[in-house]
């Protein structure tokens, strides 16, 4: 084996273990769905079962506490009444803290190694249409990856077209026919953007702008796993509206949507 080829398969290997590391230490051999829950949506959890095992992330190997307000740094197993294992993870890392793409999509290559086959990804963003007031769920129906990077090393062609299943999509929509669609657009961060760079992600077509999700959904097709993507819209992205962007206004937005989005999510778990 060629240096680069051992080089590549290390983060597959912390995935591994992080995987051993929750069976063991949560006694569940395969969980069935993952979540990553950002900012706003860290009250679903509650809503999808039982707690039955809530590991500090930086004991799990290859995950740390994440540096952000409104994030927690537990990984949890829940049992859902349909006796579906599901595994938050509360810690995600975001590119703009430096740690590295492998770091960012950690996570969900630790999902597929725990046997996950869903991938649930949330996250607090800035909405470009005026009509989604802060506090609208939206569903991610694709995504512009404006990091200049991606998760995969090598000659790793994975297709992204349906990368955020359309089946999954309508059981969404099964559960509120109200959702809307949307593109979001992962920008590095971790300053908001200026109102005309804004203006440039609705010209390529973005209609959601935050900093994570589209690099953590390239990793999960690629591990094999069914992506669902859902934004909490928490502010009008910068321009769209004359108020200044301030990090309290998206907290304040998760805190009071937070109670209708986590049911939302929990419904729409209960119905995968
Ligand atoms: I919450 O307006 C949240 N995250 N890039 N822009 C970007 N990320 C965000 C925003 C936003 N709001």
């Amino acid at each position: 084996m060629t240096t680069s080829a051992v080089t590549t398969s290390e983060p597959f290997e912390l995935a591994k273990a992080a995987a051993d590391h929750i069976a063991s230490a949560t006694g569940v051999a395969r969980h069935d769905i993952a979540l990553v829950l950002g900012s706003g949506w860290a009250g679903a959890a509650d809503l999808i079962g039982e707690t039955t095992a809530t590991l500090p992330a930086d004991e799990v190997p290859g995950f740390s506490i994440p540096a952000v307000e409104g994030h927690v740094g537990t990984i949890r197993s829940i049992r859902a009444a349909d006796g579906k294992n599901a595994l938050v993870l509360g810690a995600r890392t975001h590119y703009y803290e430096g740690r590295g793409v492998r770091a960012v999509v950690h996570g969900v290559r630790t999902a597929a190694a725990a046997g996950c086959r869903v991938l649930v990804l949330t996250n607090g963003c800035g909405g470009l249409n005026p009509d989604w007031a802060p506090g609208t769920p939206v569903l991610i129906r694709d995504h512009i990856n404006l990091t200049a990077t991606s998760p995969l090393e090598g000659p790793t062609f994975v297709d992204l077209t349906d990368l955020y299943s359309a089946r999954l999509r309508g059981v969404a929509r099964s559960v509120d026919p109200g959702l809307g669609e949307g593109v979001y657009a992962q920008f590095v961060g971790p300053h908001y953007e200026t109102p005309a760079e804004v203006q440039y992600a609705k010209r390529i077509g973005a209609d959601l702008v935050g900093m994570s999700t589209a690099l953590e959904a390239i990793a999960a097709r690629h591990a094999g796993l069914e992506v669902f993507g859902i934004s909490l819209v928490t502010n009008l992205a910068a321009g769209i509206s004359p108020e200044p962007l301030s990090h309290e206004e998206v907290l304040e937005a998760g805190r009071a949507a937070g109670p209708r989005i986590s049911r939302l999510l929990a419904d729409v778990i209960a119905a995968i």
